[in-house]
């Protein structure tokens, strides 16, 4: 529901550059000034993450923040240990990605009664008391599945035959996941002969993708269409789609979401169709914010990141300059 609400009012800031602040008194950060962050990521189990953790840190000494980090292997325990050990530290300012939507509210009380502001990036948390946080930057994802399934509907205009759909799942009750699943379903209500036949968790790496489809591809010969959730487990299920003879881009049209490199050049090579744009680039915004939140002043609720679409042509010709 937040989601939802939130990206209507935030429509209007979706981020070109810098953040507007209104209010607030000046102040914050240590004796000396500087800021202190503490950042509980979820992991590196993508190239989206990896280029997530490299734009986090870039961005925060670019500011002069001064960062502590940690990897939480993807275990929310391992995240909340984090938030816990940054509390005990006294930083300024929390920021993290939750890697899954539930499960914060006691963490997020005890960064409150310390009186330390927690900023979310990249993943919504579905707490029913937003006042855990002072802000959430990030894509739409309900959009970005829309994006996808809207592309499908209209690629199989043409299409002869039904349209069979195997859909690899983001970590299970992760925000892009949940998000991702229901933009895609809603999108291809259009067309009645799009079905899809198997939907399972490929935990957003390429192994767990090449996995599921393995066991997906010999369950169902009759699918023609991957849509993965993110490139990382497109490009692994590729493998398993080539190893079932199957030529990935043709005999199994893919669709995924991201748009880091790998994917891209899968894409401009024709081995994926289509790639809805996620931009892992939240570094310099989340640095703008934090400075805003340690200074008193008040930050948007809801802080919308701009992405695009590409196809095989457009990949072509974006790859030369892509940051990731
Ligand atoms: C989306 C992000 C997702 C990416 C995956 O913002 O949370 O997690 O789509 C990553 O590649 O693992």
């Amino acid at each position: 529901m937040f989601r939802r609400v939130s990206a209507a009012i935030a429509a209007g800031l979706l981020i070109a550059g810098g953040l507007t602040a209104c209010g607030g008194d000046s102040g914050g950060g240590n004796d000396d000034g500087k800021i202190t962050m503490g950042f509980a990521q979820v992991g590196a189990e993508s190239g989206w993450r990896t280029a997530n953790t490299k734009s986090v840190q870039e961005a925060a000494k670019a500011a002069g923040i001064d960062l502590k980090f940690s990897d939480a292997q993807q275990k929310q325990e391992n995240q909340i240990k984090a938030i816990r050990s940054y509390i005990a530290q006294k930083v300024d300012v929390i920021a993290f990605s939750p890697v899954i939507e539930s499960g914060w509210d006691q963490v997020l009380k005890e960064a409150k009664d310390a009186d330390i502001p927690v900023i979310l990036t990249d993943r919504a948390v579905d707490s029913k008391d937003t006042s855990l946080y002072k802000s959430f930057i990030g894509s739409d994802f309900i959009l970005e599945g829309k994006k996808a399934g809207e592309w499908l509907v209209d690629d199989s205009k043409t299409a002869k035959g039904p349209v069979n759909v195997i859909q690899l799942e983001g970590t299970t009750g992760s925000a892009p996941a949940n998000d991702r699943t229901s933009g895609f379903a809603d999108a291809i209500k259009a067309d009645p002969k799009i079905k899809i036949v198997a939907s399972q968790d490929g935990d957003f790496t390429r192994a767990k993708g090449k996995e599921v489809m393995e066991a997906l591809l010999k369950a169902h010969p009759e699918a023609n269409v991957l849509f993965a959730q993110n490139d990382d487990m497109g490009l692994g299920a590729m493998e398993a789609i080539e190893a079932a003879g199957k030529k990935p881009g043709v005999d199994m049209k893919i669709v995924t979401i991201d748009a880091v490199k790998d994917g891209m050049t899968a894409l401009a090579n024709g081995q994926f169709n289509y790639i809805v744009e996620c931009s892992p680039l939240l570094g310099p915004q989340l640095m703008d914010l934090a400075k805003q939140v340690v200074d008193g002043k008040e930050i948007p609720k809801r802080v919308l990141t701009k992405e695009t679409t590409f196809t095989q042509e457009q990949a072509k010709t974006a790859l030369p300059s892509r940051k990731y």
